[in-house]
Order: structure tokens, then sequence, then C-alpha cells
């Protein structure tokens, strides 16, 4: 097996160039995409969502890890079989109707996205029946909302209500966050799952894909 640890410790540090030119040359030395991705790649991401959660990393750090992965995964799309892309679910991601916030929904959909989930982002101002919609459309697995608003928590309970009328609640699991949120509100409104921040939201996802 291939050391990938150089490209795990680029992309930590966020070192985009570094990361790129790495994953070139292991595909020049005919190393597997998918090798370079789950151990060169995603095991790095899993590295920052915990130094993220610790305190030990920042924000705009976290952003440049991110923008490392994107772009690694970039130069890997071509090489990958369709199973090997697909090695999580589908997220459908969005922040609540009635809250422009989507900063800290940006960091969650990267993170997920850098964790292997494909990633469909609804954007901000999302109507309970838009997430609805794209559930059914991307046969999505689940559901991630994001409020960061004490008066638009309750669209997050709207959400959930519009999921269980049109029958899909069952197919879904749905993880919710944002600054107001705590777990006693997400177990109030039924969510399956409470995150606090974009690393422990891409723990979370995987966790309950499995
Ligand atoms: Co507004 N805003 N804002 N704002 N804003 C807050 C949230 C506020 C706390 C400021 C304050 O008063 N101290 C306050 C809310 C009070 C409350 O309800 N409790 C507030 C208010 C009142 C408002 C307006 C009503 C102001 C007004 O117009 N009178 C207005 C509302 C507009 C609307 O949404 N309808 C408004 C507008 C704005 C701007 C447009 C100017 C701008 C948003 C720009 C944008 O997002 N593109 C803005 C900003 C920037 C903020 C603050 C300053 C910063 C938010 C942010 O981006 N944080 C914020 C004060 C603050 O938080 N210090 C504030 C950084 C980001 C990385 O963190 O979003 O918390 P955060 O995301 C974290 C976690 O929460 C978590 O992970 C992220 C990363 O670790 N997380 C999830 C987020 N979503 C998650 C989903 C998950 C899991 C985790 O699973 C699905």
């Amino acid at each position: 097996m291939a050391d990938l640890s150089l490209i795990t410790a680029a992309l930590i540090s966020g070192d985009t160039e570094q990361v790129c030119t790495l994953v070139q040359k292991e595909i020049e030395k005919g190393t597997q995409a998918s090798e370079i991705l789950n151990i060169g790649l995603i095991a790095g991401m899993d590295i920052v969502g915990e130094k993220m959660q610790s305190g030990d990393m920042f924000i705009p750090e976290v952003l440049m890890s991110a923008r490392s992965m994107n772009e690694a995964v970039a130069i890997l799309k071509p090489l990958l079989t369709e199973d090997e892309m697909s090695t999580a679910g589908h997220i459908v991601i969005g922040t609540v109707k009635g809250d422009l916030h989507d900063i800290g929904k940006n960091l969650v959909s990267m993170m997920i996205e850098s964790s292997g989930f494909e990633v469909t982002d609804l954007g901000v101002d999302v109507s309970p029946d838009a997430f609805v919609k794209a559930v059914q459309e991307k046969k999505a697995t689940i559901v991630a909302l994001s409020a960061l608003l004490t008066t638009t928590m309750p669209m997050m309970q709207q959400t959930i209500d519009a999921l269980v009328e049109s029958g899909l609640r069952d197919k879904v699991k749905i993880i919710v966050g944002g600054a107001p949120v705590n777990q006693d509100f997400a177990d109030k409104i039924g969510a399956d799952g409470y995150a606090p921040d974009a690393g422990s939201a891409s723990k979370l996802a995987k966790q309950l894909w499995a």
C-alpha cells in the first residue's frame, strides 16, 4: 500500500498546491485513485474535523483544507468509477425558510462533501416544500437543516412536519444545527441528530449512514 501520509499532512495544512502536486505524482506512480481518496484525503478531512471540534483548528484553516480537498477530488474524479465515487449517501442541505445565514451551513456542506457524501446544497431561505421536493428528486438519505435565528428555529419543525406529511420521513435521517440549536431542541422536534459544528456534523452524518 502506498504511503499517502504526505498528502494527508498537506491537506491538514491546507496547502492546496502541495496536495495537488502529490496527488498527481501518486497517479503517475499508478496508485489507485480510490486509495488516494480514502486513505490520503478522506482520512485527512476526518482529522481536520476532529481538530475543529477540539479547537485546534479554526474556521479559516478548515476552509483552506476543504478547498484543498475539493481541488484534489476534482483531479481524481475522472479516474474514479461510479461505485468508488458513491462511497456515502446523498445529503440535501439548506438554511431554513426566513433565514439568510449561510457561512456555517457552507462549512458544514463542505465538510460533509469532503467526507464522501454527495451533497445538494439548496442555499438559504429554503421552504419546507423545497426540502421535500429535493429529497424526492435526489433520493436523499439525509436532510441537514441549519438555522441561526431563534425566530427561524420553528421552521425546522415545520420542515420535519412537511417530510412527515409527504410520507418521506421514514426514508431519511434528519440532522439539525446552528448557533441557537441544541440537542434538547433537536429531540423535541423529532430530528435524528444534532451537531454543534461542521466537523461533528460530518461525523454524525457518517454514523447515521452506517
Ligand atoms: Co446575523 N444574526 N442577522 N447576519 N449574524 C446572528 C446569528 C446574531 C446571533 C447576531 C447577534 O445579535 N448577536 C443574531 C441572531 C439572534 C438570535 O436570533 N438568537 C442575528 C440577527 C438578529 C440577524 C438579523 C435579524 C439582523 C437584522 O437584520 N436586524 C438579520 C437576519 C437576516 C435573516 O436571516 N433573515 C441578520 C443578518 C445577517 C447578515 C446577512 C448581515 C450576515 C449573514 C451573512 C451570511 O451568512 N452570508 C449575518 C452574520 C454574519 C451574523 C453573525 C455575526 C455571524 C454568523 C456566522 O456566520 N458565524 C452572527 C453572530 C455570531 O454568530 N457571532 C449573527 C460563523 C459561522 C461559521 O458559524 O453560523 O454558527 P455558525 O455555524 C457553525 C455552527 O453553528 C454549526 O457549524 C458551523 C461551523 O462550525 N452549524 C451547523 C451551522 N449550521 C449547522 C447545521 C448542522 C450542524 C452544524 O447540521 C445540519
